[in-house]
């Protein structure tokens, strides 16, 4: 008897080739592609914000080894990813549901650093983002928050809105079955959503040699029938891009799309573990040599928009920056006993009310 051929193990495609990585702007800061459309102001702004926002990570790591913050997620490597997702959204509008690392993406649509700290700080009014500043509170369980995103976006649908959202996730991420729902539901209902992946290669210790098989993340997308993207995310330019080509498509009713950034970052996930434990010096150092910031002051130095003075005072300019956030940010006074407990239900449960007094009993015994 002949068996019928089966398209899950006869199919050949080249996945790699299917989805191949987008690119704009070299290691050597040179052009392979045109640039985004922006004006020589926002191409500065772009890249300040960049060198601003590993200014304030070094620095938030700085804080924490100091005692003087919690637990805090770095981000360095990734500032192209967390600039050109959230830079052409629309102020007040448009929606970011981050993770733990984004807090890039959150101060680019306009979180002050002010807020990021205090949260790592451990005071959760940090999360409160000023009006019309459209960030959700970071979300630490991984993937819960592209549920979220596509929601929003199909909320906003329903009112008839033409809001965009962007869900963050990183390559672990896309292991938990949210992923795959939100993914399913975004494209069912056909919402605005962009799903985001940056795909640092570590989620923790774990390779992705072992949190996935297939050889890109993107083409999860061709099982729920949307579009997928790879996308060289070192590089600002090409992240732009793409983002500017979906946040088009989902405005205009076209629906979702996956973005897959390939990226890294160079510090360890969390300030609790050492990376040297789970990858080699040589493989971060291949990485920092195709760095997103270095890549764009290339660039601008050739365009002639930019010099070795301005650069030096622009890292003189962040480190002021991030210092007076820091004074600020230290300056306000700790939460007290009953935020913590007041704002999960808008009517607290017995439960909560037994343990607020009991909290507040042992710490007045504690003088
Ligand atoms: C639902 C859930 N399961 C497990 C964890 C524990 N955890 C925290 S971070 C992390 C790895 C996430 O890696 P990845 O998604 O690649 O993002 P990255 O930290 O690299 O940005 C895990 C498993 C969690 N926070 N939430």
């Amino acid at each position: 008897m002949q068996t019928a051929p089966n398209p899950a193990t006869e199919t050949k495609l080249d996945m790699e080739q299917l989805f191949e990585v987008r690119r704009v702007l070299n290691p050597d800061g040179t052009l392979v592609g045109p640039e985004p459309d922006l004006t020589p102001e926002q191409l500065k702004e772009v890249y300040r914000l960049m060198v601003y926002l590993r200014v304030f990570d070094q620095r938030c790591l700085n804080l924490q080894r100091q005692g003087r913050m919690g637990t805090f997620a770095p981000f360095s490597g990734q500032e192209a990813c967390q600039v050109g997702s959230a830079y052409l959204l629309q102020k007040g509008k448009d929606w970011i549901f981050p993770t733990y690392r984004d807090h890039g993406a959150m101060h680019t649509l306009g979180v002050p650093s002010v807020n990021t700290l205090r949260y790592y700080m451990g005071d959760e009014m940090g999360s409160r983002a000023p009006e019309g500043v459209n960030a959700f509170p970071i979300s630490i369980p991984i993937a819960t928050q592209l549920v979220h995103a596509v929601g929003a976006a199909w909320a906003a649908k329903i009112k008839g809105e033409d809001t965009v959202t962007v869900g963050y996730v990183g390559d672990g991420g896309t292991s938990p079955g949210d992923f795959h729902e939100a993914m399913n539901f975004a494209a069912v209902y056909n919402t605005a959503t962009i799903l985001f992946v940056q795909n640092n290669k570590y989620a923790i210790s774990t390779p992705n040699a072992k949190q996935f098989k297939t050889k890109t993340l993107a083409q999860r997308a061709l099982a729920y029938d949307i579009p997928g993207v790879r996308v060289d995310g070192q590089d600002i330019f090409a992240v732009l891009t793409v983002f500017k080509e979906a946040i088009d498509r989902a405005r205009a009713g076209g629906g979702p799309t996956l973005i897959e950034a390939l990226t890294f970052r160079y510090g360890p996930h969390t300030t609790s573990d050492d990376p040297k434990r789970y990858r080699t010096q040589e493989e971060v150092e291949a990485w920092q040599a195709k760095d997103p910031i270095e890549r764009m002051r290339k660039y601008l130095v050739t365009k002639g928009l930019w010099t070795d003075t301005d650069d030096e005072s622009l890292w003189n300019w962040a480190k002021d920056q991030v210092n007076a956030a820091v004074t600020e940010a230290e300056s306000i006074g700790k939460p007290s006993v009953d935020e913590l407990f007041d704002y999960l239900y808008a009517e607290p449960t017995p439960e909560l009310l037994r343990q607020k007094e009991y909290l507040k009993k042992y710490l007045s015994k504690q003088g």
